[in-house]
């Protein structure tokens, strides 16, 4: 059972091989120096692996189609090389999911064959090192049983000198499906820990669900958002690593101090040494303007074993990173050499941006604030929640992910939560975040429910995970914040979890809540104390750090549901909650119908059909009922199933920049808003503003208006009460001009004022309150709106429309829309008029790749708008594919047709 679900929904939830060699990793160096064949070297395994079904497993019966030996990319997993030779379908077009649900009950063995360069064999140290095996493998070489794994979230790594021979090298995986492995253990408990998603498929009993068990990404086991794939693979390289002196394991930037005047790193080389040894450790720093210069060295003994050594780095007046609006994100680069004299012996490099940042969490007379405070400044965090980019990890290229990420830096983000029912995203994430200025708050991998952190092991296994994963990323500018869990506090203290544990069993209860506190109290808060170089440590989201009440206005994050989780409150209610920092509020639509067209024929596009529902995980496809009511509240009854999704982008993207506003007019009070969800993990409805695809959505294009550093918050509440708020995120003060005007849809101006505003750094206030009344006078609500303007110096102009009724009642009068296109340059112009107001307007170019510099607009009557268009189709095709609407025509079509 999930969280808010239950507020939410009505119902429960062969032969010859070869490796490729990658010469040592010891370089000639600027220096002059030269490599020594006593080099380390660095064998990635990728080639000629092949995979099958395991021989003599029972799944072999049904699949004998999965029982031949077949071609296998490694990193990655069963489900894609199945579907690589057309054993399966694509698990992501028509509603193929239940017939895949085999694939996790079955073990699979992938295996390949290597050879060994001389110079390896013979050198006194080799690992072979997995960055990723999902989840319980037994991996064999040449015959030998090496080890098991049983978390997908660490790296293994096992010495394998003395076992390897030049040619012929069979490493061997097995993987045991992990429903099999820990169901009888689960089926066998008294009383049940609370679970996410029951299984609809029956490979796994709905009241013994296995997922939380094993560390192992939760969304596999299917989620609100996405399909149920229990995928297995080696996920990530597999490397063979040698050395003969000395491997440098890690080098940890940690930043002690930094200010405008001066940074303070140590840079902190962990090595590992084969036997005692005098050498020379230097680090070279190659400064974002390209200057390389020695920072520090040091002449060390090294002991045989493991060796801790710390450099101080001293950089004056740094360069110093910041997030995306503050200033520019400057990288640092490091570069470690291990000498013996003229050797090098080891090389190892590391990338920093230097920033301080905090958590801050003064008591007020309110409770305590929240907010992160980067380089001295209180940031008012901006952004949306990260999931997974796909099923199927190793697939997700970095191009896919720069789509994203880039989509959000437009859209003037400064913040991304990477959500814990997933993975721990993969290093083209944290590039680009650091690249972008994308502030990361990282939760560990815990997405709801309860797992067994009363047993010692399971909590030891985390524990090493979490120091994998705080070490991998602590360089990382980007980071600024790890986080315990998602909604596991809160579903224990307020969604029944512990009420009905206790009923139950008591004692039981009482050791779940233990372990509860110990994982997510004690144990992890002490890995990110003891590595993650000074940054904070937050136990759940939401929450209020283990105080007996969580998800309070007060203090703390909060996630906010009570608008879509509980259909009888209108989007409206959004402005009645004003929290410290929202980290989560959501409402849903459907994608761009290309990216529909993709997943289900037109035919097929209707709310009820299977393969829609398929596409639609809430409350188990039954959510668009709860997507349609949104709907209808504003917009009134969709005429199809193309018009549905349009409206539903509308509702979503209004909404979404309604809370968003009323956040950040909430200033200093509130200081964050990172809304759900910022994109999707396969093609379908979902609460994103970007789809699979990378297409955004209306919202996306609100994002960019709603999140600028200087901008207008107009929000009209349910009593007909306007507040005209202005907002501003930059350093320094903003001079400009509100314009206020009452017009007719069809464009009589009833009123217009302008005055002069200065707005504070790093403020909002209330420019401006009004009743209905005040703005109306005597006008007609269903044919009047009011329409504020900001215009400040150096910024883009910032609007926001008042409407007096919901959309439905207002008397919508045909907008006489036009659109023009003409070249301009490498791309494209669009022109666009209204004769009279237009809402919602929609611009398309149907199958053709398009990418527009704005969409979803609001064109007052008389007004001209231009866009840029990217295209690579021509412009004739492009002419005769373009299609604009604005919610006039919706509405026209829909009133007719109930
Ligand atoms: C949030 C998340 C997810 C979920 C989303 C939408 O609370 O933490 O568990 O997918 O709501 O329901």
């Amino acid at each position: 059972m999930n969280m808010h679900e239950h507020a939410r929904a009505a119902g429960p939830w062969p032969g010859r091989w070869s490796a490729r060699f990658v010469s040592g990793l010891i370089l000639a160096l600027a220096a002059g120096m030269a490599a020594t064949p006593a080099a380390a070297s660095r064998l990635v395994i990728d080639k000629d692996w092949t995979f099958r079904l395991l021989p003599g497993h029972a799944q072999g019966n049904t699949h004998v189609e999965a029982l031949p030996s077949r071609a296998a990319t490694v990193p990655g997993t069963v489900h894609t090389d199945l579907l690589a030779h057309g054993v399966i379908p694509d698990p992501y077009v028509g509603a193929p999911e239940g017939g895949l649900q085999w694939i996790g009950l079955a073990d699979w063995e992938y295996r390949t064959s290597f050879d060994v360069p001389a110079a390896t064999l013979r050198a006194a140290r080799s690992d072979l090192v997995f960055a990723g095996l999902d989840t319980f493998a037994e991996v064999w070489l040449n015959g030998v049983r090496l080890f098991e794994a049983d978390n997908a979230f660490r790296t293994w790594r096992v010495p394998v000198e003395g076992r390897l021979r030049a040619e012929g090298n069979i490493l061997r995986v097995v993987l045991r499906s992990p429903i099999a492995k820990m169901l009888p253990q689960v089926a066998a408990m008294p009383h049940k820990i609370a679970g996410n998603y029951p299984s609809p498929y029956g490979d796994e009993p709905q009241d013994a669900m296995t997922g939380n068990f094993v560390r192992k990404p939760g969304y596999y086991y299917g989620w609100d958002w996405g399909p149920r794939y229990v995928s297995a693979g080696i996920t990530k390289p597999v490397v063979l690593q040698s050395w003969d002196v000395v491997r440098i394991d890690d080098l940890q930037l940690r930043q002690d101090r930094v200010d405008a005047a001066r940074a303070e790193v140590s840079a902190i080389a962990a090595l590992d040494v084969v036997r005692a040894k005098r050498a020379e450790l230097r680090l070279w720093q190659t400064a974002p303007d390209g200057k390389r210069t020695l920072a520090a060295s040091r002449r060390v003994d090294l002991a045989a074993g493991a060796n801790r050594i710390a450099l101080p780095v001293r950089v004056d007046y740094p360069q110093r990173w910041f997030p995306n609006g503050y200033g520019a994100q400057p990288l640092y680069r490091y570069e470690l050499e291990v000498r013996d004299g003229r050797e090098t012996l080891a090389t190892h490099a590391a990338r920093t941006g230097l920033r301080s940042v905090e958590l801050r969490r003064d008591p007020d007379a309110r409770g305590s604030s929240f907010h992160f405070v980067v380089n001295g400044i209180p940031v008012f965090a901006k952004g949306a929640n990260s999931i997974p980019f796909d099923m199927f990890q190793p697939r997700v290229s970095r191009e896919q992910l720069r789509r994203v990420l880039e989509s959000a830096r437009n859209a003037n983000m400064n913040m991304l939560r990477s959500w814990g029912g997933g993975y721990y995203e993969g290093e083209d994430y944290y590039d680009l975040a650091d690249e972008l200025g994308l502030m990361v708050w990282q939760d560990f991998m815990f997405g709801g429910g309860m797992q067994p952190a009363y047993d010692e092991a399971f909590r030891a296994s985390v524990v090493h995970e979490a120091r994998d994963q705080v070490r991998r990323l602590r360089n990382r500018p980007s980071v600024v914040l790890w986080c315990g869990n998602n909604e596991e506090e809160i579903a224990w203290k307020y969604w029944g979890h512990r009420k009905t544990l206790e009923k139950a069993d008591p004692a039981f209860a009482d050791r779940v809540w233990k372990g509860y506190v110990q994982l997510f109290g004690v144990d992890l808060r002490k890995v990110v104390e003891q590595e993650g170089g000074g940054i904070g440590y937050w136990s759940s989201s939401p929450g209020n750090d283990l105080q007996e009440v969580a998800n309070t206005p007060a203090a703390g994050d909060m996630h906010y549901w009570e608008v879509w989780g509980n259909p009888a409150h209108p989007v409206s209610t959004y402005l009645d909650v004003t929290p410290r920092f929202m980290s989560e509020y959501g409402l849903q639509a459907w994608p761009d119908q290309r990216t529909i067209d993709a997943f289900a024929r037109r035919d097929q596009q209707r709310i009820d059909h299977p393969v829609i529902e398929a596409h639609q995980k809430f409350m188990a496809g039954k959510g668009n009922a709860r997507l349609l009511k949104y709907v209808r509240d504003e917009f009134g009854e969709p005429a199809d199933f193309a018009g549905f999704a349009y409206l539903s982008q509308a509702m979503q993207a209004e909404g979404i920049e309604l809370a968003a506003l009323h956040h950040r007019r909430s200033r200093p009070n509130t200081m964050g808003s990172l809304y759900w969800q910022l994109n999707d993990v396969w093609p379908g409805a979902s609460w994103s503003g970007i789809d699979w695809f990378g297409r955004p959505k209306a919202l996306q294009f609100h994002a960019r208006r709603f999140f600028a550093p200087v901008a207008l918050a107009a929000l009209r509440d349910a009593a007909g009460n306007t507040k005209v708020s202005l907002l501003n995120d930059r350093t320094h003060a903003v001079q400009g001009e509100l314009r206020t005007r009452v017009m007719t849809l069809d464009g009589k101006l009833l009123r217009d004022e302008r005055k002069a505003v200065e707005i504070a750094p790093l403020s909002a206030f209330e420019a401006a309150g009004y009743v209905d009344a005040d703005l109306l006078g005597g006008a007609d609500p269903a044919s009047t709106f009011a329409v504020f303007d900001l215009r400040a110096e150096g910024e883009p102009a910032s609007r926001g429309v008042v409407y007096f009724a919901p959309a439905k009642e207002i008397a919508w009068v045909d907008a006489n829309l036009r659109a023009a296109l003409r070249r301009d340059g490498d791309g494209y112009v669009v022109e666009i008029e209204a004769a009279r107001l237009a809402r919602a307007v929609w611009i398309d170019f149907g199958a053709l790749d398009a990418e527009l510099s704005d969409n979803a607009l609001t064109v007052l009557p008389g007004e001209r708008v231009q866009l840029r268009l990217n295209s690579t189709a021509n412009e004739d095709a492009l002419r005769a594919a373009m299609n604009i609407r604005s919610l006039s025509d919706a509405v026209r079509a829909i009133t007719t047709t109930p």
